[in-house]
């Protein structure tokens, strides 16, 4: 027999109101078996525009430079990308990044705060952001925090991870705009879930990875999916 203290420690929540009402031990030990859901939200490309704030700062630090438009946008890295346009512009892109308040300033994703509120407000869900630091640190992890209090609330500070390696952070799922998350857990427990953004939006997809257009699209039915997933494998 499972105490309710083990299953809290395993991720499930005690739903107190069928005790309350005084209905049957199954009922209640269903009520207490039912399941957490974990969300991993990224931030840079999923909550916060990453690649249309560079660019911005990017022109207008460097008028004079080739650039980018983000709908030719190709790969991950940014820096690589500009540094094949024209040698020399990798260090210059990196500048953009590596400022003070290049972090804080960016703006949010359309229709990001709005879901990651609603997503937090579900019911049997804890969301996370899950989020890499660039390793230049004198701004950036402090800006992070800054523009989650902004944009987000006071109270999403406690949600925060920062890590340069997702893999060792347990969770059903994980919304990404990086197609490629590796790390030193080989088996991450999060299915990735890739957000589209201007430089994957072309990939074709190993399956199963699934893909969220936007948060326009639908991420509801994607949770629910994973829920009744896990639901029906017992995990
Ligand atoms: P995340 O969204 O959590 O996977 O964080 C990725 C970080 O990497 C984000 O701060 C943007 C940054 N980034 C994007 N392109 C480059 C690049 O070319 N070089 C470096 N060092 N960082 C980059
Ligand atoms: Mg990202």
């Amino acid at each position: 027999m499972i105490s309710a203290p083990n299953l809290l420690r395993r991720g499930c929540s005690l739903a107190t109101t069928g005790l309350r009402r005084g209905t049957t031990a199954a009922n209640s030990f269903s009520a207490a078996m039912t399941r957490r859901l974990r969300v991993l939200v990224d931030m840079d490309g999923v909550l916060a525009d990453f690649e249309g704030g560079f660019l911005k700062k990017y022109q207008s630090r460097y008028p004079g430079e080739p650039f980018i438009e983000l709908e030719d946008r190709r790969g991950f890295w940014v820096s690589e990308q500009y540094e094949n346009r024209k040698p020399g512009l990798r260090e210059k892109a990196i500048s953009i990044w590596e400022a003070k308040d290049f972090f804080l300033d960016l703006d949010p994703i359309e229709g990001a705060v709005e879901a990651v509120k609603e997503m937090a407000r579900l019911s049997n869900t804890d969301v996370f952001i899950c989020t890499s630091p660039i390793k230049r640190y004198e701004y950036c992890p402090y800006e992070k925090y800054a523009w989650v209090e902004k944009h987000l609330g006071h109270e999403f500070l406690e949600q925060i991870v920062l890590t340069r390696d997702k893999t060792v952070v347990s969770a059903d799922l994980l919304i990404d705009d990086r197609p490629d998350i590796t790390g030193a857990e080989l088996n991450p427990t999060w299915e990735h879930i890739l957000f589209t953004a201007c430089h994957n939006k072309q990939l074709l997809l190993p399956l199963p990875t699934r893909r969220l257009p936007s948060w326009n699209h639908d991420w509801k039915g994607i949770l629910e999916r994973k829920r009744s997933e896990l639901n029906s494998s017992g995990q």
